[in-house]
């Protein structure tokens, strides 16, 4: 088993993964039996988004009991299943933590809104007054509690109650939750908003002319301090399951995986979260790239980044995790991130950087190129090994998202005009169309299930789908499944620096990944033009989207990586 930082991640959405029972929604023994299809594909480890007990306000991501599995994906008793057939495999098995916040269903919301002198009142964030903070999920993020007559804070959906981090006790529930699930041998953790745990105390109003920015939630005072005590406390005594039979304390080889989703994080700031020194997470992944997703971005979208600018993101950060120190710290030693261009928050990557309905192989095999030979340990989005695109949606009944929804009961309710835009921007930002089911054939119901499915499948699933992708030589699987291999066996790939070597090329992402003598060059041409071959750059193609021996000038969207001499 390969440590964190020479693993590769494939992140499933357990409510479109695979239905084994028919009831339309993803289950846990589905992914048991696409256990060896994730084995096959040669990924490490799994991350599976929320499967505990959820009123599915938000899909999972808001918990009302942490140590229970939602009855819809199945037992405690599949879950052991699961981790188990992982193990078998090799896999490691990380879990979801979402403790910025939990259910309002959870048992200590019931408690803490009944009374003020309730125990578990100082659970949540409760307020006499409050200030002009917004909610990610449209409007102000403090709700009435008629029953006491008071505010609790949501910064997410109103049944997404902000945990209060400054209370002892509260912390020391969540960690011993964290111990429920290690004991059982998980592998770690992809933490949920993790920068927004510490508050500032003063709750300020937005700093003028920053009105509804979300990012200044993130860093709070005491962040690093609750990040220490949690690894102190928690995370430093367990191992990935690689620790039985490895003997000793838990090192870069065995130590749990943890993944800070790190919305609000600068580059400069990042190695406060995974410098080596500070015993806080192993990995960060930020948001320099993702879709901007505000309210308003649905009636004005953001203009896509130009690939210089998309080159300088990866530059910036791989430059600011080497860096040994951070914002207010000259020794935190260096870090590390996971790297990704797609997740369930955002719209498929192929649809978003490639060209699917023109050179739908190439693009996605192009941009799985550069993905997977980058510094940083790659997150694979499930579907985006076949290729899957964003979905046509034709009305907002289509679309389950509660950020979509609500953003269209403020926006176009009371402005029917907006509807044409805001849903034409949704076909191309909104969360949903990574959803929506995973293609496995073109069954009806994709082979995702034999029932109603509980999101729209893309129609596209009739000719993009695995059972075809695995019985073609030349499928975006195939190619996958090649270039993942092709970084486990080499070791530059992991470790070796990253340089950018045409950073202001408007089409070619041409970088270099350097290690104890071997040198790797990755040459894309992230675009539909015939492009002269970079001049400066020889070798020998081990891998190429256009065939191992292509040589000359770039094809469409042609990517090679080459060991150079
Ligand atoms: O996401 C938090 C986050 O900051 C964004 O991804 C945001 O939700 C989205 O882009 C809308 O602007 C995490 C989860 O990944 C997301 O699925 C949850 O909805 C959210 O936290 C609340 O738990």
């Amino acid at each position: 088993m390969p440590n964190y930082k020479e693993s590769v991640i494939y992140q499933i959405y357990p409510r479109s993964f695979a239905d084994s029972d028919g009831d339309g929604v993803g289950d846990l023994r589905g992914i048991i039996s696409k256990l060896d299809y994730l084995a096959d594909l040669g990924v490490d480890v799994l991350w599976l988004s929320p499967i505990f007990e959820s009123p599915n306000a938000d899909n999972g991501y808001d918990i009302s009991d942490y140590e229970a599995i939602m009855p819809q994906f199945g037992t405690m008793a599949d879950f052991d299943e699961l981790l188990a057939g992982a193990h078998e495999r090799g896999l490691n098995l990380i879990l979801d933590l979402v403790v910025n916040h939990s259910s309002d269903e959870h048992r200590w919301f019931v408690e803490s809104r009944k009374s003020k002198d309730n125990p578990y009142r100082d659970y949540y964030i409760w307020r006499k007054e409050i200030n002009n903070w917004q909610s990610f999920f449209s409007g102000p993020a403090w709700k009435l509690d008629e029953q006491t007559g008071e505010y609790y804070l949501h910064l997410f959906a109103e049944k997404q109650p902000d945990l209060n981090w400054e209370n002892p006790r509260l912390r020391q529930e969540i960690y011993q939750m964290m111990r429920f699930w290690l004991d059982k041998g998980v592998d770690g953790f992809r933490m949920d908003v993790i920068p927004f745990l510490s508050k500032d105390p003063d709750f300020p109003d937005y700093p003028e002319g920053r009105f509804g920015d979300l990012t200044i939630h993130a860093n709070g005072p005491r962040i690093h301090e609750f990040l220490q005590e949690m690894h102190r406390e928690v995370l430093t005594h367990y191992t990935t399951h690689d620790g039985n039979r490895i003997a000793g304390p838990p090192d870069r080889r065995t130590a749990l995986i943890t993944i800070g989703e790190g919305f609000g994080v600068s580059a400069s700031q990042a190695n406060l979260y995974v410098g080596e020194n500070r015993h806080e997470l192993g990995m960060i992944y930020h948001f320099d790239h993702a879709v901007p997703r505000e309210e308003h971005r649905l009636i004005h979208p953001a203009p896509e980044f130009t690939l210089p600018q998309l080159k300088a993101i990866f530059s910036n950060w791989n430059a600011a995790l080497e860096t040994p120190e951070a914002e207010g710290d000259n020794q935190t030693g260096t870090g590390w991130q996971n790297v990704y261009f797609g997740n369930h928050d955002n719209p498929r990557v192929l649809s978003r950087f490639g060209d699917p309905d023109h050179f739908h192989y190439q693009s996605a095999t192009a941009l799985a190129t550069v993905l997977l030979t980058l510094r940083g340990t790659p997150g694979i989005y499930q579907g985006d090994e076949i290729g899957m695109t964003n979905c046509p949606f034709t009305s907002i009944d289509e679309f389950d998202d509660i950020q979509v929804r609500n953003a269209w009961q403020v926006l176009v309710v009371p402005n029917p005009d907006l509807a044409n835009t805001f849903l034409t921007t949704a076909n191309r930002i909104a969360r949903d169309h990574a959803r929506t089911p995973m293609q496995w054939s073109n069954a009806p119901g994709a082979g995702f299930t034999t029932g109603k499915p509980w999101l729209k499948i893309n129609p596209n699933a009739s000719y993009v789908n695995v059972a075809d992708q695995q019985a073609g030589n030349q499928s975006v699987l195939a190619y996958y499944k090649r270039l993942i291999h092709l970084r486990k066996q080499t070791p530059a790939l992991h470790h070796g620096t990253y340089r950018d070597l045409l950073p202001n090329h408007p089409d070619l992402w041409v970088f270099s990944r350097a290690w104890n003598g071997a040198v790797y060059v990755t040459v894309a041409n992230l675009s539909a033009e015939v492009i002269a071959f970079p001049e400066a750059i020889s070798g020998t193609t081990v891998l190429g989207n256009y065939g191992d021996s292509a040589s000359g000038p770039l094809q469409a969207w042609e990517a090679r990586v080459i060991k150079t001499e």
